[in-house]
């Protein structure tokens, strides 16, 4: 989503201190280097569009030379809205990515998740605090949505197999201009995302945001989670409850999630359903469904290129595996530890 993150194409917006250097760099023929001062030094590039209640990854490589603290070279990510310039996120803590002293090309990660709600875009800013020392330098830099789901806030319409009864609605929505809204039928109503790449042995959170309004029970309105294999459809996810997320009655909207562990083998993609039961009275609205993989994996490389260290949190589950290796690049041995 970053256009030249790896300054390819030339810097940012860059206050002084920042320089095109060609001899140190991490990826192609070039990086953002920045040398101190007694002026804070910034270098700014804004992203758009972004969904605010969607998940991204921000990940930036990172080398740094004599830097006086741990902490003077950052990566700050600020919200802007309709009317401009909004807030760091997140609230209250600037540094999403610090580092400092000095350290080989190492790659950084950050979550930013719970946007401010009118956040239409967000600038990057690549940071060096006045007075840091050092010379620190910015390669690679990405933003990745890690929503599965695309079109999850239909903005950009509905999903796909209507059964009919499905619409629009620009009225009454979580966020953005539009929800996906039903009325009860006598039959059931459906709608359904594409089919979703996913790896069987990963981790998903599920979320919706759905609100109800006069159904007769308190499971009518639900999602379903269909697992398919290449050769087709395989059977529902999880094994023998077909509604992974089930409300109704009159609530108004509210986030609702799921886990998705330990789905079959075999299964190459998922196939989302919203769902509302048939003869169940009232309405309901779906908005901003999002699948996000809870797998991270980190990665340390040593000034050789070779790996040192893979962090992993699982399902909050931390843990790191350490490898050495001989002179002759051999692995002689690997160790993890949880956290
Ligand atoms: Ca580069
Ligand atoms: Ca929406």
């Amino acid at each position: 989503m970053i256009d030249n993150g790896g300054f390819e194409q030339g810097l940012w917006w860059a206050t002084d201190g920042f320089s095109l250097e060609v001899n140190t760099r991490h990826g192609g023929l070039a990086s953002a280097q920045v040398i101190s001062s007694e002026l804070e030094q910034l270098s700014t590039i804004t992203v758009n569009p972004i969904n605010a209640h969607d998940t991204y990854e921000l990940a930036a490589w990172i080398k740094t030379s004599n830097v006086t603290n741990a902490t003077g070279v950052s990566i700050n990510v600020l919200q802007v809205g309709d009317n401009g310039f909004m807030m760091w996120y997140p609230n209250g803590q600037a540094k999403l990515i610090a580092t400092g002293e000095t350290q080989e090309w190492g790659r950084h990660t950050a979550t930013i998740s719970n946007l401010h709600p009118n956040t239409k875009y967000v600038k990057i800013y690549m940071r060096m605090d006045a007075n840091a020392g050092g010379t620190a330098w910015f390669d690679d830099i990405s933003l990745t949505n890690r929503n599965e789901i695309k079109n999850g806030g239909f903005e950009n319409g509905l999903m796909h197999e209507e059964t009919g009864g499905f619409g629009l609605d620009r009225s009454t929505y979580h966020s953005g201009m539009a929800s996906a809204a039903v009325a009860s039928t006598g039959t059931d109503q459906l709608i359904a995302t594409d089919l979703i790449p996913v790896n069987p042995y990963d981790t998903y959170e599920l979320a919706a945001w759905i609100k109800t309004s006069n159904v007769t029970n308190a499971t009518g309105v639900s999602i379903n989670v269909l697992q398919v294999g290449d050769n087709g459809f395989m059977m529902w996810y999880p094994n023998g409850q077909a509604k992974l997320i089930a409300t109704g009655e009159t609530q108004e909207w509210g986030r609702h999630t799921a886990i998705i562990t330990n789905l079959h083998p075999n299964t190459k993609y998922l196939k989302i359903y919203l769902r509302m039961d048939a003869n169940m009275g009232g309405n309901s609205w779906f908005d901003d469904i999002s699948l996000i993989k809870k797998n991270t994996f980190t990665y340390n490389y040593d000034q050789n290129s070779t790996i040192k260290t893979i962090n992993s949190s699982i399902e909050g589950m931390e843990s790191q595996t350490q490898y050495n290796f001989d002179k002759n690049g051999n692995l002689i041995k690997k160790k993890t530890n949880r956290k």
